[in-house]
């Protein structure tokens, strides 16, 4: 199986990365030529154009920032669907809304082109390591088709329904992460203020019932208040207008969206989503 790869971000990049490393032909696309290099450099090679792209993959991957992205790849001048994709699956792995991913799989459809949606959880740690958590809607067959793919990206693979529904899910479980991520810099900020330093205050927390991987891993970054994008703040400000977008409107759904789309304003969008606390800091 051909793949072709389109877009080379900060998922992008290492998920190709762990195709190539086992064993497929990988041709890449993104936007900025330049940020192949690392992959040409595994043995990757570089498409001029969609048709290119296409001509030399059977199963064509998209991992790009959000709807306005995918949605100028797929339906836009000399975008994917212009080329002869007649028999092919695509697989977008983006975040978007689930009426996008119903969208773009309509008119894949039209052109002849499978499509599922496959959003991710987990950030770059995981997506390096090959244990990304996939969320996929779409046929049954197709999701078969991608699976032995998929298995190279992730550590699970689920089919959960019909085409929207990976992106569905993919907004519940990062309503979560917003959530506590928010809920870890309040409680930082509260000890605190009550006498309490945040290095001690990580330690009980990570000791606790409450504790993650999650909390354990952005420790480090909290300590020393720099946060290097392992997901981009910006990018969980969109999923959260997303999920409203939706019409889901819980309590803390509505108060992470407005604290993050704050944070955004405030120039944080392209820090590590942890920076949330600085902007609560200030
Ligand atoms: P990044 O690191 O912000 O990368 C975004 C990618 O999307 C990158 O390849 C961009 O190309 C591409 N992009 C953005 N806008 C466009 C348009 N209009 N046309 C074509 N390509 C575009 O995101 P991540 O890798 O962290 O995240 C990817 C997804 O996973 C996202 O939905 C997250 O919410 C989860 P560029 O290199 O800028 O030319």
């Amino acid at each position: 199986m051909k793949i072709g790869w389109i877009g080379l971000g900060n998922m992008g990049i290492p998920m190709a990365s762990n195709l190539l490393a086992a064993g497929y032909d990988v041709r890449v696309w993104n936007r900025t030529p330049e940020k192949a290099e690392p992959l040409l450099r595994l043995g990757a090679s570089f498409a001029e154009s969609m048709d290119d792209l296409v001509a030399e993959s059977d199963v064509i991957f998209t991992m790009v920032s959000d709807d306005e992205a995918v949605k100028a790849i797929y339906t836009g001048p000399r975008g994917l669907l212009t080329a002869a994709v007649r028999g092919k699956l695509a697989v977008d792995m983006s975040t978007v809304s689930p009426e996008t991913s119903r969208y773009l799989a309509e008119k894949s459809r039209e052109a002849g082109l499978r499509f599922l949606d496959a959003p991710v959880s987990g950030s770059v740690g995981p997506a390096k390591a090959g244990q990304l958590v996939i969320m996929v809607g779409g046929a049954a067959e197709d999701f078969e088709q991608a699976k032995p793919l998929l298995d190279k990206l992730g550590k699970i693979a689920l089919h959960l329904g019909e085409n929207g529904a990976g992106t569905s899910a993919k907004l519940a479980i990062n309503l979560l992460l917003a959530i506590t991520v928010q809920g870890v810099a309040e409680t930082l900020l509260f000890a605190r203020g009550m006498g309490i330093p945040p290095e001690q205050m990580l330690t009980i927390i990570s000791e606790s019932a409450v504790g993650t991987p999650l909390i354990r891993g952005k420790a480090a970054s909290i300590l020393v208040d720099d946060y290097p994008a392992a997901f981009a703040l910006k990018h969980m400000a969109k999923d959260l207008r997303l999920a409203r977008e939706a019409g889901v409107s819980t309590p803390l759904a509505e108060s992470a969206a407005a604290s993050y789309r704050a944070a955004l304003e405030n120039g944080l969008g392209e820090l590590d989503l942890m920076a949330i606390l600085r902007y609560f800091d200030q």
